[in-house]
């Protein structure tokens, strides 16, 4: 882990408390300072950590002259490119350090509409983990490719049938997650490098009891930059998601159950 700015104190968002949304970012350059603005203006009671793998293409510094002009926007300068999984369990631990109560989960190139935070945040006053979904009544997705279109409800069905997680978005990336719930999991024992990561999360969530609450987003395809998805990051999701879909129920077999799920799930 590498240097950070310092964090400042302020009031917290109503009914949720102080709020981190940490954006991980690699080669971003195009996109960071749009979405830091838009993030600020959009929920200026919130604070924002980048987390940036040493971006080739100088998204670190950009990223700290924003955290120079405004003492809520703060820097996590990572050594090199170690995927979403780890840039997101660093900020969390950044989060954790500095006694906020919940973070945030977003994209830094604009998938995630930062107009669409306060909606998630009004939702995590009564929730654990709050998950933006592309596949809610209410949500939009806009400009995305019928091939990555078909990838999201193919991955999703998948995980929902393998998982048994009544969840419509398990693989979206746009979250809220209180840190007392965070606190109820293994973090250590999370393996995901890539997008999987966003699956792994769901579940030991689920497992662990939270209160999981899906509301509908508006998701746009990046305008700017270049995507990071790869085969590897969706064969890594595949394998994983079967592995965990048959521990699952070899463990059940073993118990007698049926794989009765323990967490509450609501739509709005
Ligand atoms: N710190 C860090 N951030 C990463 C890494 N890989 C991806 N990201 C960031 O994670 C977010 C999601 O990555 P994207 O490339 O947008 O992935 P995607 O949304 O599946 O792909 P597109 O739809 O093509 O945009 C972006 O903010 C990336 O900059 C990584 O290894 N380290
Ligand atoms: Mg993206």
């Amino acid at each position: 882990m590498g240097e950070t700015t310092g964090t400042r104190g302020n009031g917290g968002h109503p009914g949720v408390g102080r709020v981190l949304v940490v954006i991980p970012t690699y080669d971003e350059a195009d996109n960071v300072a749009q979405i830091v603005a838009r993030v600020r203006g959009a929920a200026p009671s919130v604070e924002v950590l980048v987390a940036d793998d040493n971006s080739p293409d100088g998204t670190g510094a950009l990223a700290d002259a924003l955290a120079a002009a405004d003492a809520r926007v703060h820097v996590l300068h990572r050594e090199g490119k170690q995927g979403l999984g780890a840039a997101y369990l660093a900020g969390f631990a950044w989060a954790r350090e500095r006694g906020f109560d919940a973070v945030v989960e977003m994209d830094a190139d604009g998938s995630h509409a930062p107009e669409d935070l306060p909606a998630l945040l009004a939702a995590a006053r009564d929730a654990d983990v709050v998950i933006g979904s592309r596949w809610v009544r209410g949500a939009r997705v806009l400009n995305w490719p019928l091939r990555r279109l078909l990838l999201s409800r193919c991955g999703n069905l998948y995980a929902r049938l393998a998982l048994k997680m009544p969840l419509s978005d398990a693989t979206g990336g746009y979250r809220v997650y209180r840190l007392a719930a965070l606190d109820e999991i293994d973090l250590q024992s999370v393996c995901s490098q890539g997008y999987s990561f966003q699956v792994e999360l769901s579940r030991l969530a689920h497992r662990s009891g939270a209160r999981i609450v899906e509301v509908p987003i508006t998701f746009a395809e990046r305008e700017r930059g270049s995507s990071k998805m790869s085969p590897l990051i969706v064969a890594e999701a595949l394998w994983r998601i079967s592995a965990w879909g048959m521990q699952d129920r070899r463990l059940a077999v073993r118990r007698g159950l049926h794989g009765t799920p323990t967490g509450q799930v609501r739509w709005p």
